[in-house]
This record gives C-alpha cells, structure tokens and sequence, in this order.
C-alpha cells in the first residue's frame, strides 16, 4: 500500500480510536466532493444496467443511494438496520484484520469516508467512500449478503494462522468483491470490485480472457489473486440462497481439505472445474 490511510483521510493516528471508527463528518464534503460522488454514480448505473444482480439496485433504491449526492451514513442506517441488522461506519481507510473481522461480526460495515481525487477518478489503490457504499452497502440489504459478511467477520475470528487467513481472504475476495452470480437473466455482476469500477464491470462479463468458474469454497480458498489488475478467474455462485456456509463445521471442513491441497495460480484451471458460460458479446436489454 502506498498511500497511508491517516494522510488520505485528513486524520492524525492519534485521532483514531482502537476500533478505527470515526465521524463521518458529513458536513465538511466540499461541493467538489459530491460532484465526483455524481459523476462516478451516473457512470456507473448507466453501465451496470443489464450487467448486475436485481438485489443490488433494489438495495440502492432502498437505501435512497442517488446522484445527487455522498449519502449521509446517519440517514442510510435508518433503512438499513431495519432491514437486516447492518450500520455503516466511517472508517478512515483500511483497517487491521482483526478490526475488520469484530466490526463484520457485529453487523457493522466499515467504509472509508474520505472521496477520491478528481485526478484519481479511474483507479484508487484503497477503498473510498464510493466503493465501499455505491459497491457493497446496497447488497447489505440482501438477508443472504448480509448474513454471509457477518459470518464471514465472525469467521475470521476463529483463525489465527497467517495461511488459514490467507484462505478466508480468498473466499470473501471471490465474492463479495469480485464475485458473479447466476440468475434468470443471465450472468450477472454481485462483487463490489467490479460494481465500482467501470473498466471490471465491462472485462467481468464480456471479456474472452477470463477463466469463469462454478464457485466452490475449497477450490476459492486455494486460488490466489491479483491486486492490480483485472481479475483472471470469477467464480460463479448459483443465486443468493447458495452462497457457502461459513459456519464453524462446515468452514473448518472446506478449510482442512484446502489445507491438505496446493495453491493454485490466479489464471489455473482445473479438470474438474465447471466452466460457466460468457465471454460472449451480451446484447443490452431494451431500454
Ligand atoms: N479494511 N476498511 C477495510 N475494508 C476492507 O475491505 C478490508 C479492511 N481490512 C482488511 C481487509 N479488508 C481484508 O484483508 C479482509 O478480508 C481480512
Ligand atoms: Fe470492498
């Protein structure tokens, strides 16, 4: 990471309490600000019509998520707490692992605050505000996103081992950032890395260069993944209700088994991997 996140966010270390929960500080966005949140916005709900899972827009209409502005995390959580149990906090960028883990577990999402630079438009090494709240808060939403990123939180908890995190790291990577997702409709984008970012979005579901897989949590758990650049494998999860259990029996079962396995490269396919279909030119819907 070369960007640190108390420079990005305005803050000094000792501004920052241990569970890195800040003020959202809704007041001091400048107008700048919440023209880029607009600008980002528009781009992105005109490209990912046709392209992302029903739950996800009917999340964002919810949760009153709009272009007219950076949402007020006070108002959001109204709607949001009601719903599945889930707050937002403002966080200012990265936090540790284990800050992470105990504020999923507890329902809360920490999402970074601070908006990037006009000059950063395309590409942020760290999480702002648009990803973690245009990518992932409408999904929270969704009872089977929700109850999956709580477990997941309380998951991470039971591991200490830098490698079993290294697996958990995995799952969440192959879905709730990156994941795609199958539906009536066809092949559709779920993964907050793909939702936030226009170039993904398009690569995701239309490239003939990726490798999309059935999501399987032992063959995920082994797959490592590229950071800065385009991802070489998705995996596919059937629908919502099929998303993996990651309660302690069934988790601590797929994990011994990956354990007992090798790691496989980003871009690897396997004989017995269950490709998915696209990569084909999609026609959009009628408008
Ligand atoms: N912190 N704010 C924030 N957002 C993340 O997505 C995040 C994090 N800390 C650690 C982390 N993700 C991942 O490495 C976890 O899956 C462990
Ligand atoms: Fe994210």
């Amino acid at each position: 990471m070369t960007s640190d996140p108390f420079i990005r966010s305005g803050l000094k270390p000792h501004e920052i309490p241990a569970d890195h929960v800040v003020d959202q500080r809704f007041d001091a966005y400048s107008a700048a600000d919440h023209q880029t949140w607009s600008r980002l916005y528009r781009r992105q709900f005109e490209l990912l019509s046709g392209r992302i899972c029903d739950e996800y827009f009917a999340g964002l209409a919810a949760l009153g998520i709009t272009a007219d502005g950076i949402p007020d995390f006070r108002q959001m959580n109204r709607t949001l707490e009601a719903a599945t149990g889930w707050t937002v906090v403002a966080v200012p960028g990265l936090v540790p692992d284990r800050v992470f883990f105990t504020h999923l577990a507890q329902r809360r999402f920490p999402a970074g605050f601070w908006i990037r630079r006009p000059e950063e438009f395309d590409y942020i090494e760290e999480p702002d505000i648009f990803h973690d709240v245009f990518g992932h808060v409408p999904l929270l939403m969704n009872r089977s996103y929700a109850d999956f990123v709580a477990a997941y939180g309380e998951a991470g908890l039971r591991y200490a081992d830098p490698a079993d995190l290294a697996r958990l790291a995995r799952l969440y990577w192959y879905s709730v950032e990156f994941g795609l997702i199958e539906t009536g409709a066809g092949l559709r984008i779920f993964g907050a890395g793909i939702s936030s970012s226009p170039g993904e979005t398009v690569h995701a579901l239309e490239s003939d260069e990726p490798n999309r897989i059935a999501f399987d949590p032992v063959r995920v758990m082994r797959t490592l993944y590229k950071i800065d650049d385009f991802q070489q494998t998705y995996f596919v999860m059937s629908g919502f209700d099929a998303m993996p259990d990651l309660s302690p029996g069934p988790l601590e079962a797929a994990m011994a088994r990956a354990r007992a396995l090798p790691e496989l490269a980003a871009d690897a396919v396997l004989a017995e991997d269950r490709p998915i279909g696209g990569g084909e030119r999609r026609r959009r819907p009628a408008a």
